[in-house]
């Protein structure tokens, strides 16, 4: 593990910052908006996925329910992104860092750096309380690797080293959400430029379905677990993009396109599939409640967010303003921030065949 550390954001270097803001505010702006132009999600063509390389950074809660595992699988496998660093996100970062770490490992892709996010309080353990002493449902996967064990570049402060990549990059980066969003909210406080050098496609919030394609929103994980967090994020100039569970909520892969994943022998599909077996045979997880491993998998939430990040193409899109109340939902509210919506799948078929040929084949 090589150990980096960042400076950036000391509150003396915040408050120069401060200074210049008004004055270079508008033309931040005005840089943005044009680069975002060339870089928005809706213009890379999922018929010709490969020539952007657009500067990506994860942030997730990888360690928890298993479809991170299959997002990281799958982000490694899209050359459309540029991944620049991969940051964990909520209760003990450093452990789910070092998930990130053994995939990346795994994978042969030790040339991505991760930033361990911020700490907080285990709401996962709290809320699972049957499950209490093993929280982490990929612990028994991860075997003895342990996060020193990382041969990449690790930053302890994962959040000053996302904002340092925000502001050096020469293109707009693409924060890719698909954890709760402590680590963002800390990255607009300490450094607000952070939403006019970049966007947030997240996976994110229950518009007009809930979980299981209901017609009731939910109450959706990422963003009611740390609700005022969510609210600094949705709530702030960041432009945001989200698939919310009315489009990721019911990505599932079954037959045939899931055994190509189950038999192949690529690293991500077999990363992918070790993991899901190990997280499928936890610790209290009950028989009952457990899918086939040989038939299918569970729900594939955060995958869409790494398509939505390259194109907006397979789906029906909608420009919505949108808030967070104190619930924790995302309510279509008119003087809400306006945030670009994926509501509805065009082609969910053509999304499950490039997930699984670029994890399998
Ligand atoms: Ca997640």
């Amino acid at each position: 593990m090589k150990v980096k550390n960042y400076y950036l954001n000391s509150p003396d270097r915040r408050q120069s910052f401060g200074t210049i803001t008004a004055a270079f505010c508008m033309i931040f702006i005005l840089l943005f908006s044009v680069a975002c132009q060339n870089n928005a999600p809706g213009n890379a063509n999922s018929a010709n996925l490969n020539h952007s390389g657009i500067p990506v950074i994860l942030d997730t809660d990888i360690g928890d329910d298993i479809d991170d595992t299959w997002a990281l699988a799958f982000l490694l496998s899209c050359p459309e992104l540029d991944v620049k660093l991969i940051v964990s996100a909520t209760g003990n970062t450093t452990f789910r860092a070092g998930v990130i770490a053994k995939v990346l490992e795994e994978c042969g892709r030790t040339d991505i750096p991760i930033g361990i996010g911020k700490p907080t309080a285990d709401l996962f353990e709290e809320s699972f309380g049957s499950y209490r002493g093993h929280p982490y449902f990929q612990r028994s996967w991860m075997d003895h690797f342990e996060m020193a064990d990382y041969t990449g570049i690790v930053y302890p402060d994962g959040v000053g080293a996302m904002i340092d990549v925000i502001m050096k990059s020469e293109r707009p980066v693409t924060v890719i959400a698909i954890g709760p969003l402590p680590n963002l909210a800390e990255a607009l406080s300490r450094q607000p430029l952070v939403a006019e050098k970049s966007q947030v496609v997240g996976m994110l919030g229950s518009v007009r379905r809930g979980y299981n394609n209901s017609d009731k929103i939910a109450r959706e994980w990422n963003v009611a677990t740390y609700v005022e967090d969510a609210q600094r994020v949705f709530h702030s100039p960041w432009p945001m993009t989200i698939t919310p569970l009315d489009t990721c909520g019911i990505v599932k892969l079954e037959g045939a396109r899931y055994k190509r994943v189950a038999q192949s022998n690529n690293p991500a599909a077999r990363v992918v599939m070790d993991a899901y077996r190990s997280w499928l045979e936890r610790p209290g997880h009950p028989p009952e409640k457990r899918w086939d491993s040989r038939q299918s998998s569970s729900t594939l939430y955060d995958t869409v967010a790494i398509y939505l990040a390259m194109s907006t193409d397979l789906f029906k899109m909608e420009s919505l303003g949108i808030s967070v109340n104190r619930e924790g939902k995302t309510i279509i509210d008119t003087n809400g921030k306006t945030v670009h919506c994926a509501l509805e799948w065009k082609d969910l078929e053509a999304f499950e065949e490039l997930l699984v040929s670029r994890i399998a084949d």
